[in-house]
């Protein structure tokens, strides 16, 4: 007989959401873009932009997790505005997602502190170099064949830009019989 005793977890990020109008113009976006590209485009609650991808956390470490982010706020990371000027596609996960030329330093900031802080107090993360994206449409076949070949893709006539004002921990799951996401914590921005 197995005796043990599996640890209950959750699967979190820490995330940047769109504001309202933010969000109806990417879920715009979105719709253009499965138009072209097919796929399955994101519910329009679910739209974000991921700043740490933690994972499986331990539902004990949850408190631990929100003090780490009482920390980084204590350090008072700088707000600042998100514009999202270009879409791309991914062709290694077939995912085509929204992002920017023009990354705010408040937001390298921002994730760059979280990186740290998390780091410091043992949680485990992806390391690999940030790259902002918000993820618009999963499973595409987009005609561009690559990042820098993105022919054939939507082109925005203005960008979408929204001020970011705090951040938010979200677990990832199930919520009222559907897969979502819940934040579960928020925390603002300095200024
Ligand atoms: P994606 O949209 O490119 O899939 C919740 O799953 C969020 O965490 C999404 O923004 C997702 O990015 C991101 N995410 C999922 N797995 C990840 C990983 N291994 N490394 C970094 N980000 C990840």
């Amino acid at each position: 007989m197995n005796t043990a005793v599996k640890e209950e977890t959750v699967r979190v990020f820490f995330a940047i959401w769109p504001d309202a109008a933010a969000q109806k113009q990417l879920i715009e976006l979105a719709e253009r873009l499965e138009a072209v590209c097919d796929g399955r485009k994101a519910r329009v609650e679910n739209i974000h932009l991921t700043l740490v991808f933690l994972g499986e956390v331990s539902v004990d470490r949850l408190d631990a997790l929100c003090q780490v982010a009482n920390k980084v706020r204590d350090g008072g990371v700088q707000a600042f505005d998100f514009a999202v000027e270009e879409v791309h596609y991914w062709k290694h996960n077939r995912i085509a997602y929204a992002g920017t030329t023009k990354v705010p330093q408040g937001l390298l900031d921002l994730a760059n502190a979280l990186q740290s802080a998390l780091f410091a107090a043992g949680f485990a993360f992806d390391r690999q170099a940030y790259v902002p994206h918000i993820t618009l449409v999963r499973k595409t076949r987009c005609p561009a064949p690559s990042i820098e070949l993105r022919t054939g893709l939507p082109e925005l006539a203005q960008p979408i830009v929204w001020p970011v004002r705090e951040w938010v921990l979200v677990k990832s799951g199930q919520a009222n019989g559907r897969s979502g996401y819940t934040p579960i914590g928020r925390w603002p921005l300095a200024g």
